[in-house]
């Protein structure tokens, strides 16, 4: 098996138009290589490893990377053990980006050197049993993902299939007609993109953008097909609780709704707790802020019945395989998972293969209409097929 021979690494843009990482790892073979980039949040949890700026992570990497020379890149657990230990508390020593870029830069170069796929690596390493996501799709956009004055971050559609290439076709469908929608009642102006590649338009009305996606869903011929769901992102909003009770009791009550995250500021658990007991259990209580892929705050809010689901954002962490022991902490805890994207994104779709590779219950993704959204859905795509060969 070939080594790791050097790590080079430079700075690219992300969607959001900031500065990351780009890193590559190659092999002693001289032609393997691993390259990953690194994605950025913009409604971050307080509790989330920190990352530090892209000038700052080449410098980082260059002051440790002879100590990742000569190393085996498919023993993955070695690696992010390294990395763990360089990288301090919450990964401030080095920056999670950093240690994130070499942990996914080496899990590519690992899955080359062994002429796998990167998802059928990752079920290895993760000992897990491979299989397709749900698709959790954001096509209305509020909160800091939007110049809008729409509180909730957002508004998402729930295909009722594991088949990738079914549910981005209904994606699609609803998208196109809720565009149309959209533009009739507000014109095209007054109706952008978002950072996530969903619509933006000029609502205000928390509950209207659910309203909408009905009516095009309806329209689309998907009626018992999807259903909905929302992150309210809630440490971002000032609204009263009592005012947030009633809106997520509404939703689920009157329509299909079964998708709830970050309802309540992650300062609040026993708000969780007491939402999870209204909606349950038709609907999710989906942890993204209040847990950030920290096994133990997993495990702690599970147990307090804060939440039946949790999302796994490998950069809230630091490496891979931190990510991959919170999905495994989350699923002996019975919570369902969910592997997510960022606000600010690469075309790196990594992800997917996380997703894929880990069997999570679900994949949250943006809008299909951004490169850097598109690269996580074709990849799925490919990964479909490579499934069932
Ligand atoms: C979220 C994410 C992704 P951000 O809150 O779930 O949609 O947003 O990356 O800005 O934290
Ligand atoms: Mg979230």
């Amino acid at each position: 098996m070939p080594l790791i021979s050097s790590i080079s690494a430079e700075k690219i843009s992300n969607s959001r138009g900031k500065e990351t990482v780009e890193l590559t790892v190659h092999l002693d073979d001289g032609e393997t290589v691993g390259i990953a980039s690194v994605p950025e949040g913009a409604s971050k949890g307080e509790r989330e490893a920190v990352a530090v700026p892209a000038d700052q992570a080449l410098k980082n990497l260059e002051s440790i990377q002879a100590k990742f020379i000569g190393l085996d890149p498919t023993d993955q657990k070695g690696c992010d053990k390294l990395l763990i230990q360089l990288g301090g508390e919450n990964k401030k020593d080095l920056g999670s980006n950093t240690t994130l870029a070499i942990s996914l830069a080496v899990a590519r170069a690992g899955a080359s050197a062994k002429k796998i796929p990167l998802w059928k690596h990752i079920e290895e390493i993760s000992a897990s049993t491979a299989k397709l996501p749900r698709l959790v799709a954001n096509l209305i956009e509020g909160g800091v993902h939007a110049h809008n004055d729409l509180p909730i971050q957002e508004y998402l559609v729930i295909p009722k299939t594991n088949d990738t290439h079914k549910a981005k076709g209904a994606i699609e469908d609803v998208y196109s007609r809720l565009g149309e929608i959209l533009v009739k009642k507000y014109g095209n102006d007054a109706t952008p993109i978002g950072d996530e590649g969903g619509f933006a338009a000029p609502i205000t009305n928390m509950e209207l953008p659910i309203s909408m996606l009905m009516e095009a869903i309806e329209q689309s011929g998907h009626k018992d097909g999807i259903e909905l769901g929302i992150d309210a992102a809630a440490d971002q909003i000032s609204i009263s609780e009592a005012e947030l009770i009633n809106f997520y009791k509404k939703l689920s009550t009157d329509y299909p709704f079964t998708y709830l995250e970050d309802p309540f500021s992650e300062k609040h658990p026993e708000l969780f707790a007491k939402i999870l007991e209204i909606v349950s259990p038709k609907t999710l209580v989906v942890g993204d802020d209040l847990t950030v892929t920290n096994e133990d705050l997993i495990k702690v809010n599970a147990t307090r019945g804060a939440i039946s689901a949790v999302i796994i954002k490998p950069n809230q962490t630091g490496t891979l395989m931190e990510a991959i022991r919170a999905i495994q902490v989350a699923r002996d805890n019975n919570l369902k998972t969910i592997v997510s994207h960022r606000g600010g994104e690469t075309n790196d779709s990594f992800i997917a293969d996380l997703a894929a590779g880990t069997g999570t219950d679900f994949f949250k993704l943006g809008a299909p209409s951004k490169p850097e959204r598109l690269a996580k859905y074709n990849r799925l795509l490919e990964i479909q097929q490579e499934l069932s060969n």
